[in-house]
């Protein structure tokens, strides 16, 4: 579905994925021809730390919502041009915001439009004048459980990187932005070495426990805006835009020699591990595709050579 979306978009939605660990204050966008609902929800909310934008034309809904990434959306029913039901439907439309949480916020006590606008893409019905108390809780709980969801649908539950198929998706976005700015990037897979071992002599549990310690300090290292994926199971990926492949070597390299630097506790010793790496980078490589080909290629014979290196 990331598709779908503008350039800017695509950014803003990376970013957010990329820092959804330190928890951001929540966004909610409300659309309402009337500034004086605007101002009056706007001050429940913002008490709360929740920030808002609001919009009084409902037709610019999906350009506001691309710029600002709401949570969750607060829907006058009656607007001049468009209603918030038609205003729904388009919302729905887009793949990227099947899942928004839409409450409307209207005056509208007819309960047989209420279901109906609940009924067309519609998550909640308050009517206005609403209590702050009530808003400020269906809110909350909507968009920490819409919040839940996107993690885990992004996200590696070991690990909490993100998941093979959102590096794969996010990686297409980057390189068209590098094209676009002419800007090297530089693609690095990951694998460890000899893990079957650590399995057999040390126990599945420890196995994991390995996995989340090298995520942890890749974590540590990568800049904001980096691509860092669980790809498969012992496998990582790295994308560092900006980074030519010998500025890209030298990132891994330190990172490969401080975690074979690394003594593992287990019962009263411990034992060292390292992983093996390939590296391509753009434009030398032209499409997203040939870069992962290209970087396992690399690892294989990072692989064949001995392992704990990196190959190009
Ligand atoms: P090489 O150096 O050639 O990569 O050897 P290897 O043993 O790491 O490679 P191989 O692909 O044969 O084995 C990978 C192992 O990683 C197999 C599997 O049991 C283990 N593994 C994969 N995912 C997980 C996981 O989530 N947790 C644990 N504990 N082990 C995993
Ligand atoms: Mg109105
Ligand atoms: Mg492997
Ligand atoms: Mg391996």
């Amino acid at each position: 579905f990331v598709q779908d979306m503008s350039l800017p978009a695509m950014v803003a939605h990376i970013l957010e994925l990329q820092s959804s660990q330190n928890e951001e204050p929540y966004r909610v966008l409300i659309v309402d021809d009337s500034l004086t609902a605007h101002a009056m929800i706007r001050r429940a909310l913002v008490e709360q730390g929740i920030q808002t934008q609001a919009i009084s034309d409902p037709r610019l809904v999906i350009e506001r919502m691309h710029e600002f990434q709401p949570d969750l959306l607060l829907l006058d029913m009656y607007m001049p041009d468009c209603t918030g039901v038609e205003a729904a439907r388009i919302i729905r439309q887009h793949p990227e915001f099947l899942s928004i949480p839409i409450v409307y916020l209207s005056g509208e006590t007819d309960l047989g439009l209420q279901v109906e606008a609940l009924r067309l893409g519609g998550d909640h019905f308050l009517t206005k004048p609403f209590n702050p108390v009530i808003l400020n809780a269906i809110v909350n709980s909507k968009i920490e459980r819409y919040r839940t969801l996107r993690r885990s649908m992004y996200h590696d539950s070991l690990t909490g990187l993100l998941n093979h198929t959102t590096s794969k998706s996010h990686l297409d976005l980057m390189l068209e932005q590098c094209r676009t700015q002419q800007r090297p990037l530089c693609v690095a897979m990951l694998d460890l070495d000899h893990f079957k071992q650590v399995n057999d002599s040390y126990g599945h549990p420890i196995g994991d426990q390995i996995i989340r310690s090298l995520a942890w300090l890749l974590k540590q290292r990568v800049r904001q805006g980096d691509i860092l994926g669980r790809y498969g199971g012992e496998e990582f990926i790295l994308a560092l835009p900006g980074a030519s492949l010998a500025a890209g070597h030298a990132i891994l390299e330190k990172i490969r020699q401080d975690f074979a630097a690394i003594r593992h506790p287990y019962g009263s010793g411990h034992f060292q591990l390292s992983f093996s790496c390939g590296i391509a980078a753009y434009p030398a490589i032209e499409t997203s595709d040939q870069l992962i080909e290209a970087a396992d290629q690399a690892l294989y014979r990072a692989k064949r050579a001995g392992r704990n290196r990196i190959e190009c």
